[in-house]
């Protein structure tokens, strides 16, 4: 009530709103401080400048379309051409934060995985800094997928423990095996363990080929035995990282890894400047694509007052992600939301 309020009274615009209800859901660190930048207005700020930028193409255009007859124009297609280009650059650059603006929100998925014995279970219950997981000599002994929720640097992380890679008689660990390439094709994040101390199998290489295919972080464990061959063995991989989990070593690179595998920009640079909603998100896609209609109509010499429905239907577009142009019923959705914010 309080929220809407404000934004009703325009103390708030609606993405400094929608922070508020951010900021009180954040499960991590790194999301609260962006959720706070947001409401500190950072990323309203940019919005704003960038719908300034294209009202004031929008003046130019339309100033022109009561003379087109006499064949005066106000601003040459030229100059129009790269006022466009230059917001749409700003536009795209917000666009390619939404991936990592998600993850900072929601967080992700990480997925421990690897041959029956290498210190998946033990991995887990060092980075939860509990003992969750049993851990025991006996390989195959995690049999069904253990969900643990940890902070990483800042990054909520649902860390998934799965049973040993290998094929099985046994119709229950046959079972845990499906379970574990089911969490594999769903994570965001492949932890691929391999145990150092043991000659390399081909369950490993074929974890490693799958691994690659999304982000992931190659974990040596057991680095406190004596080294049975040496990292170079497993190929050109992206992270590789050593650990013990028996003695604790590695781990903070583990944690490092984990976060630079899934956050590549760095977040410091764009901290705040940050889309973390699809609701946005798709406002800025459609903005973006008006902004393509422009970019045809004038290569097609078209009549300014085709140009300028574009230019409006891409302020509209930006000024619903702040609220200027947000029709009733989607306000009412989004402050629905906040049924822990009165
Ligand atoms: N020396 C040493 N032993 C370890 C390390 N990590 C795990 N172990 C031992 O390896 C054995 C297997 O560990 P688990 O964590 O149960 O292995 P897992 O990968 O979960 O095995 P499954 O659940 O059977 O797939 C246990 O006896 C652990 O104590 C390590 O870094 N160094
Ligand atoms: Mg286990």
């Amino acid at each position: 009530e309080f929220t809407k309020r404000a934004f009703l009274n325009g103390r708030l615009d609606l993405a400094q709103a929608e922070a508020v209800m951010d900021l009180i859901q954040a499960r991590s660190e790194t999301g609260m401080r962006v959720a706070l930048e947001q409401l500190r207005g950072r990323l309203s700020e940019e919005l704003g400048q960038i719908r300034e930028g294209l009202l004031r193409l929008l003046v130019e255009v339309e100033a022109g379309v009561d003379f087109t007859e006499e064949g005066i124009t106000f601003i040459s297609p030229d100059a129009l051409g790269n006022g466009v280009q230059k917001v749409s650059e700003r536009i795209g650059h917000l666009i390619n934060t939404a991936a990592e603006g998600r993850i900072v929100r929601e967080g992700i998925t990480a997925v421990l995985a690897g041959r029956p014995n290498v210190g998946k279970s033990s991995l887990l219950n060092a980075l939860v800094r509990a003992d969750r997981a049993i851990v025991a000599d006996l390989p195959g002994t995690t049999r069904d997928v253990l969900e643990e929720f940890v902070n990483i640097r800042g990054l909520p992380v649902r860390l998934l423990d799965t049973a040993g890679l290998r094929q099985s008689l046994d119709v229950v660990e046959r079972e845990g095996v499906r379970r574990s390439h089911e969490a594999l094709d769903r994570a965001d994040l492949i932890l691929a363990i391999l145990d150092r101390s043991m000659p390399l199998a081909a369950e490993d290489r074929q974890l490693l080929a799958q691994a690659q295919k999304k982000a992931c972080v190659v974990v040596l464990n057991k680095s406190d035995l004596p080294a049975m061959w040496e990292p170079g063995e497993i190929g050109p991989c992206s992270a590789v990282v050593m650990t013990s989990a028996m003695s604790g070593g590695g781990l903070e690179d583990l944690r490092d890894a984990i976060r630079a595998a899934v956050l590549k920009q760095g977040l410091e640079a764009t901290e705040g400047i940050m889309i973390t909603h699809l609701r946005h998100q798709t406002a800025l896609l459609g903005a973006m694509e008006s902004l393509d209609h422009v970019r045809n109509s004038l290569a097609q010499q078209m009549p300014p007052e085709c140009i300028a429905l574009d230019l409006r239907a891409a302020i509209n577009a930006i000024g619903e992600i702040i609220g200027e142009t947000t029709i009733d019923e989607v306000l009412d959705r989004i402050f629905q939301e906040f049924c822990v914010g009165k």
